[in-house]
């Protein structure tokens, strides 16, 4: 394209800018601005702010005083397609310690388990609801175990070699799984709107609930 057809391309185009503007202006009585046809780029209409696709699902659920924290967990209702874990899970042993004492990890997918004591400890897993083992390894210093949890549920974990040694796997089949804090508040991001099926777990408490979450701020509180 050379320079004088160039030229006349955006002339054409400032041009049909302009007249737009005057017909805009002449629908909605407000004058056209002498700025923005000045600069015909400026006259595109600037498209809304992006509004929230997903929803940062946060409230308060009932705690149990001196207990475990409580656990909220969002299954969608129905199948669908939920993003992998972000990274592989672990839980150390430091200083005669499981660390973290409560691990989420998602069902199917890979878990690991560590030593960095300078003492042999093994990690014994049992599943809660079936009181069935799931598996008891030795774990050397500086060992490590891989294990993908099959079913959802809450695993115990022990070592047998110190006996005050306990933690929690919470295996579940949705990224939407948190602990609650100490006063009950839990905030859940990144979740897609959608029907979802909604657990506390508060103690021995089991609550259920049915929600239809909404892209944004999404408060839903939820009481024994
Ligand atoms: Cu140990």
């Amino acid at each position: 394209m050379n320079g004088s057809l160039l030229g006349r391309r955006v002339f054409a185009v400032a041009i049909a800018s302009m007249m737009l503007m005057l017909m805009l202006a002449a629908c909605t009585g407000q004058p056209a601005s002498n700025e923005a046809a000045a600069t015909p780029a400026a006259a595109v209409p600037v498209a809304p702010a992006a509004t929230a696709t997903t929803a940062v699902v946060s409230g308060h659920v009932p705690v149990v005083g001196g207990g475990a924290p409580s656990i909220v967990i969002l299954k969608p209702a129905t199948a669908t397609a939920l993003p992998a874990q972000p990274s592989k899970p672990a839980m150390d042993q430091v200083s005669l310690t499981f660390s973290p004492a409560v691990m989420f990890v998602r069902t199917g997918q890979p878990a690991e388990f560590r030593n960095s004591d300078d003492v042999l400890h093994n990690v014994r897993v049992r599943e809660e609801a079936t009181k069935e083992g799931t598996f008891n390894v030795a774990l050397p210093t500086g060992g490590a175990y891989e294990h993908t949890f099959a079913r959802d549920g809450f695993y115990d974990v022990g070592c047998d070699i110190h006996p005050g040694m306990a933690a929690v796997v919470v295996a579940a089949s949705t990224p939407y799984a948190v602990l609650a804090d100490a006063q009950g508040n839990y905030s859940i991001a990144d979740v897609p709107p959608g029907a979802y099926a909604v657990t506390v777990y508060a103690g021995t408490q089991t609550i259920e609930r049915q929600v239809e979450v909404t892209a944004g701020a999404f408060q839903l509180d939820i009481a024994s």
